[in-house]
């Protein structure tokens, strides 16, 4: 099977402060690998994967990482516009950027209307709790996740612990939310492309929908 071949486009953002690991979580998920010492990114880096939602149904991921700004809290409207997905990192042992999480929730959310963003919440380097350094607790962090509506998991880019299992569920949140209807497909809006004709997304989400006399394409 020709593995670039793809139904929907997802553009997901990398949020969070500077060195909770964003640059290292999707090198681990693209790349399987994990540098020590990663270097700073420099511009906007860009990562492409594809996952298979269901069987024959295959996403492109398209990854967008910050080039450092939010070092200084400079990360601009153009970053979060146009995505429909957002994996928010804090670092499990630094108290300030779980502190910051609500923050990059309401950022987003403001520049992204009318859009909307489907979040997973990331509690990182949880290879370091086991070394005593727990800053922040899982039913703290877990109870701030509800409060904000997304889900919530500890992962380290360094052992590779939960790592697929964060972006897949992110993945996975905005395919359904694409189902629900939750996500909605408009013109001029690049969160989500879709090369299937649009009578099929139709159907899924409504499978009464007989789909025969309409095959055109949403892209
Ligand atoms: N112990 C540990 N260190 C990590 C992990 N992920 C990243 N780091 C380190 O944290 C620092 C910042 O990582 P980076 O990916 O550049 O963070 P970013 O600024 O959010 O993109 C680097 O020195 C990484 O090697 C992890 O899972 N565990
Ligand atoms: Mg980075």
């Amino acid at each position: 099977m020709d593995l670039t071949l793809w139904q929907y486009q997802f553009r997901i953002i990398m949020l969070g402060d500077s060195t909770v690991g964003k640059s290292s979580l999707l090198k681990r998920y693209t790349e399987e690998m994990f540098l020590d010492c990663i270097n700073q990114t420099v511009g906007v880096d860009f990562y492409v994967h594809f996952l298979e939602v269901e069987p024959g149904v295959r996403v492109k991921l398209q990854f967008w990482d910050t080039a450092g700004q939010e070092r200084f809290r400079s990360v601009t409207r153009s970053y979060f516009r146009n995505s429909v997905g957002g994996l928010l990192v804090f670092d499990l042992t630094n108290r300030a950027s779980f502190e910051h999480v609500q923050e990059w929730h309401a950022e987003v959310c403001e520049h992204v209307q009318p859009h909307t963003v489907l979040f997973v919440l990331v509690g990182h380097k949880n290879d370091r709790v086991a070394q005593g350094e727990r800053v922040v607790g899982h039913n703290e962090a877990e109870k701030l996740a509800g409060q904000l509506g997304m889900p919530y998991i500890e992962a380290s880019a360094k052992t590779g612990q939960c790592v697929t299992e964060a972006f897949e569920l992110l993945t996975r949140r905005v395919y359904q939310g694409l189902l629900s209807g939750e996500v909605q497909l408009q013109e001029g809006w690049d969160g989500v492309k879709c090369l299937a004709p649009r009578a099929t997304l139709a159907q899924l989400q409504n499978p009464k929908i007989n789909i025969s006399n309409n095959r055109r394409c949403c892209s």
